[in-house]
């Protein structure tokens, strides 16, 4: 079952489904929406300098069949609910680092400020029979502050970061009223069964919470159901994208420049959750106990800039530079430089040929809610000669990717060894490890999980039915 009204999709950032550089999951929403005729609505990314905190401009523009509305965020309001509240307090709580939340500050009420105001904004759009799905930890009080004003449509919620522990989650100073919010939504969908896990130790220990059938909770006078719907990525879209000009030419590039090398691959957004300083740790340990890796094994970091205000990323990104400078400096040689690490995005055309030319994937996060570089290394791959996924137990991913090197990532000389054993690998085990991963991304794709998270939120038993009737 599916629901039968219109879509309407609520996340931070909106993205064109139509443009080619919106990624698996703005395809994916945007084939969903476009089949209801929907409605996609969130921040514009825009800074509006001139105007007032809890006042968003609206703009709306079609797309197709599908309507993009967007409000504007006075500088006020950004700073306190994105940089503030968001980034540097659930970002960093959600992700099990409390020494890097910033939990004395009045950013809440920016916080609360702005998803008043989103519900505001949203609720002249909508219409009796839609369905709501809003995504991510900068809107976990929508719901709730849509039903203040008289919202009856089924709402569902995914959740992209993982679920701390319950101890962490209480750090919060606001963590009750955080996830009162949650039992707005018909539905919350997670990204794993340990994030599932702590949502209902959570529950049942601060908010007395009972499971009353599989998957349902009562608590705060409402019912909500939750449930881990593991994110894919779209495979078609990013084998198509594995065919085109510029992968091949990357990859033929890569081999071409590194022809006598064997490539370790990291991409990220340069986010102190994604471990990349312990990642090049555990590389410069590898260096110094396998000395037949010296002019070989070469790592390739690449590491986009991101929310570079929140002071933790400026000092993550000094932390980084030091360590690849000491490396080199320490290991390289005049014709082999070790770490080459590049603080730039690069085009997604060529995400795919660069993935295909390192013989080992390196995914090591400290925390992380999926992880779909995981995912997207896996498909690149040349399924005769398949490069190996070292993943870190503390991805979502690895719940799924249990056919990968799984490691610890905090484990400096357990991740080089595991380093080492991915580049020397036989062939065999490479093919037997990349077959049962290939079948997993795609049996679990985007598109799976799209399906299976709207089929759930069709078939709750909402408080909103009730209500209507
Ligand atoms: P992110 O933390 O952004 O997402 P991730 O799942 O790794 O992380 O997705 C990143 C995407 O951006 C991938 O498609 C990757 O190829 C691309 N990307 C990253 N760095 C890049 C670079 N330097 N150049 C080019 N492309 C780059 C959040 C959660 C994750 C969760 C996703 C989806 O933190 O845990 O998997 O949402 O739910």
């Amino acid at each position: 079952m599916q629901p039968s009204g219109r879509l309407v999709v609520v996340s931070n950032r909106i993205a064109d489904p139509r443009k080619p550089a919106a990624g698996g999951l703005a395809v994916a929403l945007g084939e969903a929406l476009a089949k209801s005729g929907g409605l996609w609505f969130g921040w514009s990314g825009a800074v509006d300098e001139a105007g007032a905190p809890g006042e968003g401009r609206l703009q709306t523009r079609q797309a197709g069949s599908v309507t993009l509305a967007t409000v504007d965020l006075c500088r006020q309001d950004h700073d306190s609910y994105y940089l503030g509240y968001s980034n540097s307090v659930l970002w960093p709580v959600f992700h099990c680092r409390l020494d890097l939340a910033n939990l004395e500050t009045g950013d809440i009420a920016g916080y609360r400020r702005v998803n008043r105001m989103m519900a505001r904004k949203l609720l002249p759009l909508l219409q009796g029979d839609d369905v709501i799905w809003i995504h991510d930890y900068h809107l976990i009080p929508l719901a709730a502050e849509l039903r203040a004003l008289g919202c009856r449509q089924r709402m569902g919620f995914f959740l992209h970061i993982p679920v701390p522990p319950p101890v962490i989650l209480a750090a919060i100073p606001q963590h009750q009223w955080l996830m009162r919010s949650l039992f707005a939504y018909d539905l919350v969908g997670l990204q794993s069964e340990t994030d599932v896990s702590h949502f209902d130790r959570y529950v049942q220990a601060e908010a007395d919470a009972k499971p009353v059938a599989e998957h349902q909770y009562r608590a705060f006078g409402a019912t909500v159901r939750a449930q881990a719907f593991p994110i894919g990525i779209d495979v078609a879209e990013f084998e198509r994208l594995g065919q085109g000009a510029e992968a091949v030419e990357i990859y033929q590039n890569m081999r071409e420049e590194y022809a006598r090398r064997r490539l370790l691959l990291g991409i990220d957004r340069l986010d102190y959750s994604k471990g990349i300083p312990q990642r090049v740790r555990a590389f410069r340990n590898m260096l110094s106990r396998y000395p037949d890796t010296h002019s070989d094994a070469t790592l390739i970091m690449i590491a986009s800039p991101s929310r570079d205000t929140v002071h933790a990323y400026a000092d993550l990104r000094q932390e980084l530079e030091g360590l690849c400078g000491a490396t080199n400096g320490d290991y390289g040689e005049l014709d082999w430089m070790p770490v080459r690490y590049i603080h730039r995005m690069v085009a997604r055309k060529r995400v795919p040929g660069l993935c295909r030319a390192a013989v080992v994937g390196l995914v090591t996060p400290l925390r992380d809610g999926m992880n779909l570089v995981a995912k997207e290394y896996v498909v690149a791959q040349d399924p005769d000669d398949p490069g190996v996924l070292v993943l870190s137990r503390f991805a979502g991913a690895a719940e799924q990717l249990k056919d990968a090197l799984l490691v610890n990532p905090y484990d400096t000389e357990g991740m080089a060894d595991a380093m080492y054993r991915a580049l020397n690998m036989p062939l065999e085990e490479r093919q037997r490890r990349h077959r049962a991963l290939l079948a997993n991304v795609r049996e679990f794709d985007v598109h799976w999980w799209r399906g299976r998270f709207l089929q759930a939120l069709a078939e709750t038993n909402a408080d909103a039915d009730e209500a209507a009737r």
